[in-house]
């Protein structure tokens, strides 16, 4: 099963080409491939590594850590805790990420020869401080950290031992927000520090300084922010985070996250930051970035969509989850199992609720601002059903509970927690369905993003919808934060089986 990435023809492609809560997105090349990474925060497993050959189709392949000796993640890890920005580069034939666990070991460094798994246990970087860690090799082969903030030390990526003192090398644009996500280049006769500032909000943009060496000093360039959409109604907002890459005929491209606020004022971003596409020119020495939209003329090679189409639906007939499936913080193979019943994904529920970080959930991003999820429950033996997440504190979920017949919507948003609507079913599996529909063309500025509606199917599918709710409320402007919705399968009591998930795109 694969997710959801870009449409694109010969003739043009669509940003986000990889949309849904992807975001921080970190590219290498290593020969005709692309791989990419992307931040994951209190999600297991951690860092999604997706693949393309043309830099506008990308396929999920994995999750750099996957293993809890790789992402431990403390009970008390908050939403949009845990795993902050990496960066993944292919050097001396191996891939390697660097990456911060905010709620736990700090930065990381692992390796892998296949970048779709299994990757190294931590390399551990006591003496790299700060987040947004990067890691580039000059000519003699010394390797060199930078940071949030731009501080820099040496770093030997074998023993993850540094070296000599932590040097500041740029406070990136006056005036603006501590500079953030740094990347270090060497492009023809100059290294290059590109940095995110603004924060990661409506104020985000992208600047670049350069120097003759890896250490500096650095001469800003005179057009930063080469890209920002501060101040203005872009459709794509929140634009920073970006990584440079070339592209098949040597020609540059920057991946960058950006939102896409729907609704009335303010707009409502609901999909989380998104991995977006745009080319870059070289003028005197420094980047000049295109124009960066939603639809985006193709790039002069050949586009190579993955062979199969992403499937819709999953039965759950595999031993091992599809890697675009998250849970929360870990994922315990004896209450998560595709074993007890064959053909069913069944979860043990150990306690938590939604409200908690380690209720037992299994999950997938919403890529889509309208979109269908199903799902065919059997609670005989417990209480589960199917939610749209944003954190603890920001969620809706339809639920069946054998013990009392009962289907109910319970909305969650901030202090309220609320039982929405409850309707008695027959007993024995109910398919559970959340459909979601934007609000494309705004006429009332108090309108929210979408329409999120909850509820079961009867025998012949008639859908029958318990709660139609406000979705600005399961928005990250809301709730905060650095995630995005995801939609997904949980158990609070007892064990639930899960026979299948649809989800269905109702939208590009
Ligand atoms: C990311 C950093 C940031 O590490 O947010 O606002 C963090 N800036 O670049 C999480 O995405």
């Amino acid at each position: 099963m694969k997710v959801t990435s870009a449409s694109g023809t010969e003739s043009s492609f669509s940003n986000p080409v990889i949309p849904g809560f992807y975001p921080d997105p970190s590219i290498c090349r290593a020969g005709d491939d692309y791989y990419l990474a992307c931040s994951s925060f209190e999600y297991f497993p951690g860092v999604p590594i997706l693949h393309s050959r043309d830099l506008v189709h990308w396929t999920q392949i994995g999750n750099a850590l996957d293993r809890p000796s790789q992402l431990r993640l403390p009970p008390d890890t908050p939403s949009s805790g845990g795993i902050y920005a990496p960066t993944l580069r292919h050097h001396d034939g191996r891939f390697r990420l660097i990456v911060t666990n905010v709620s736990g070991d700090g930065n990381l460094l692992f390796t892998a020869t296949d970048p779709a798994g299994p990757w190294s246990e931590p390399i551990r970087l006591p003496g790299v401080h700060g987040i947004d860690p990067d890691i580039a090799w000059d000519e003699d082969g010394t390797c060199w950290c930078t940071t949030a903030g731009v501080g820099q030390i040496r770093l030997d990526p074998h023993t993850g031992e540094t070296y000599g003192e932590r040097r500041r090398l740029w406070s990136g644009v006056p005036g603006a927000k501590a500079p953030e996500a740094p990347h270090l280049y060497r492009i023809g006769d100059h290294w290059y520090l590109l940095i995110a500032e603004g924060g990661t909000e409506r104020g985000h943009g992208v600047s670049i300084a350069r120097g003759r060496t890896p250490t500096g000093p650095f001469e800003p360039c005179p057009a930063n922010p080469i890209l920002s959409h501060r101040s203005t109604d872009h459709p794509i907002q929140n634009t920073g985070h970006a990584d440079l890459v070339q592209g098949p005929d040597g020609s540059w491209w920057m991946v960058l996250l950006g939102v896409r606020p729907g609704g009335g004022t303010p707009g409502w971003h609901v999909l989380g930051r998104e991995t977006h596409l745009v080319p870059v020119e070289w003028v005197d020495g420094w980047p000049v970035v295109g124009e960066l939209s939603t639809v985006m003329p193709a790039p002069p090679w050949p586009l190579r969509p993955p062979a199969a189409a992403p499937e819709r639906r999953d039965d759950f007939d595999a031993n091992e989850l599809a890697p675009h499936w998250v849970s929360l913080r870990d994922r315990p193979t004896e209450n998560c199992t595709t074993k007890e019943r064959p053909g069913s994904l069944t979860l043990r529920a150990r306690g938590g609720s939604l409200d908690d970080t380690d209720v037992l959930f299994v999950g997938r991003r919403q890529q889509h601002r309208s979109c269908r999820a199903r799902t065919l429950v059997d609670a005989a033996q417990g209480r589960g059903g199917l939610a749209v997440r944003l954190d603890e504190s920001h969620h809706y979920s339809v639920e069946t509970e054998a013990a009392t017949g009962q289907v109910r919507v319970r909305a969650r948003i901030g202090p309220l927690n609320t039982v929405v609507a409850s309707r008695p079913v027959s007993p024995g599996p109910v398919v559970l369905r959340v459909d979601v529909t934007s609000v494309d063309t705004v006429n009332d500025p108090r309108t929210g993003p979408d329409l999120v509606s909850l509820g079961f199917e009867e025998p012949d599918g008639t859908f029958v919808a318990l709660a139609s709710l406000d979705g600005r409320y399961l928005s990250t402007e809301v709730a905060g934060g650095f995630t995005g919705r995801v939609l997904g399968m949980f158990a609070t009591a007892g064990s639930v089986h899960f026979d299948w998930f649809d989800y269905e795109p109702l939208d590009a």
